[in-house]
């Protein structure tokens, strides 16, 4: 018995809190690890620099060079986090055959083998992205192509990964999340705004005409307000995307990094929430910019998660988290990512939410403030501990150790 976690417990319990009861929720929260922090999102097609208005920077000792290497890192990660999640694989990770030539419209569910693979040995799910950047023909435009060779060029890679979704979610035992992400957009002052929203509408239109079951994939549109080089405008505006997924009835995604500094996607996550079964989530933090640094154990982190649980939504929201720094150790950039996401939740879970909106409904302000300033300094380390152990994962920062061995005797190796 851990003496910490029970004093915990008993000052929760006052509070009409049950521990146990949030340490059982936390366990059935999958978040959906994104592999690409793993290698600077380079994928496995041995092509050039990454496109697309995305950009990691940095130069860590330790990169992985090959899908060996890869699949070993995000391993040595998930040793370190508690519970079970998902893989969140984007289609540049395409393996293919020994002197097999393959492009992204001729992949095919037997080239992520390895991930389903991986993902069988791990427990996990898996999620899937299409690569609408990193490639020849995606210097200029792709779905918003006025370019009609090169607009079904991506509208096959799109139909390619809803097969390879449906592949994963039947693989898995878990529905796979497609998510729909372009850098399509233009650096200067555009002369027409509407017609490459009308293409874009069109290809995602002939994309999901491929016709794909449902209840094992769900297609979801990410918008986003500027890239690196397209500044002025993008196609795949807030409004676009979330107009364009609801009359679709796919499933929104929002990237807290993807909208204007001052604007909140805590706030959005319970306007969403009033009109859509489901939404979808990257998780990160920008720091100026989109700028995708390392999720930290902030306020806007805890914020959001509040509302995920507050609105009572943890089986309606997909969790994602979506960052590449390349500046520091990028196995711990995943466990510290992935662990500050689960301590946002749990956090959340530890808080009397009906009695704080008992408050606000009673107009009794002055005491839901100073309720919320307290509950800040609430035991929740000494529960997110007990998670960690019960789940034999290092608690505390003990498993910082594991990834210093793991950098000396692996990833330095790597010259
Ligand atoms: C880019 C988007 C997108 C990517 C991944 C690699 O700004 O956030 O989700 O991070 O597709
Ligand atoms: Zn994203």
């Amino acid at each position: 018995m851990n003496a910490r976690y029970e004093s915990a417990k008993e000052v929760y319990a006052k509070l009409g809190i049950d521990t146990e009861a949030a340490l059982a929720k936390l366990q059935n929260t999958r978040i959906s690890m994104h592999c690409w922090q793993a290698d600077d999102v380079h994928g496995f097609e041995g092509t050039g620099a990454l496109s697309g208005g995305i950009q990691t920077t940095g130069n860590y000792p330790g990169l992985p060079r090959t899908p060996d290497e890869v699949f070993a890192d995000l391993d040595k990660a998930l040793s370190l986090i508690p519970g079970s999640h998902k893989i969140n694989v984007h289609a540049n990770y395409a393996i293919a055959e020994p002197g097999e030539v393959i492009d992204r419209d001729t992949i095919e569910p037997r080239h992520f083998k390895r991930w389903v693979e991986f993902a069988k040995a791990h427990n996990c799910g898996l999620d899937f992205n299409p690569t609408f950047f990193s490639h020849p023909k995606a210097a200029g435009l792709t779905l918003t192509s006025p370019d009609e060779d090169i607009r079904n060029f991506w509208i096959r890679h799109g139909i390619a990964c809803i097969r390879i979704s449906e592949h994963f979610a039947r693989e898995t035992g878990f529905p796979c999340l497609m998510n729909i992400w372009i850098g399509d957009g233009f650096k200067d002052v555009p002369a027409d705004r509407m017609g490459p929203r009308m293409r874009y509408m069109d290809s995602i239109d002939k994309i999901l005409s491929c016709g794909y079951d449902k209840s094992l994939v769900y297609v979801a549109l990410e918008s986003k307000v500027f890239g690196i080089g397209v500044e002025a405008y993008t196609a795949g505006s807030a409004e676009f995307t979330l107009s364009y997924a609801m009359s679709r009835h796919l499933t929104p995604l929002m990237d807290n990094g993807h909208y204007h500094p001052t604007e909140v996607v805590s706030d959005k996550i319970p306007a969403l929430l009033c009109f859509n079964d489901r939404i979808a989530l990257h998780i990160t933090r920008g720091i100026r910019w989109d700028s995708d640094h390392v999720v930290a154990y902030d306020d806007e982190t805890k914020e959001m998660m509040k509302e995920v649980v507050r609105c009572n939504a943890l089986d309606r929201v997909f969790l994602a988290t979506d960052y590449f720094d390349a500046s520091i150790n990028r196995v711990a950039a995943l466990v510290i990512g992935m662990r500050n996401v689960q301590k946002a939740i749990l956090t959340a879970l530890l808080l009397p939410n009906e009695k704080l909106k008992e408050l606000q409904d009673n107009g009794e302000f002055t005491k839901l403030l100073a309720l919320q300033e307290e509950n800040k300094l609430l035991p929740v380390g000494a529960v997110w501990d007990e998670f960690c152990t019960r789940n034999n994962v290092p608690a505390g920062s003990e498993w910082f150790k594991d990834i210093e061995d793991y950098e000396k005797n692996v990833q330095l190796l790597r010259k």
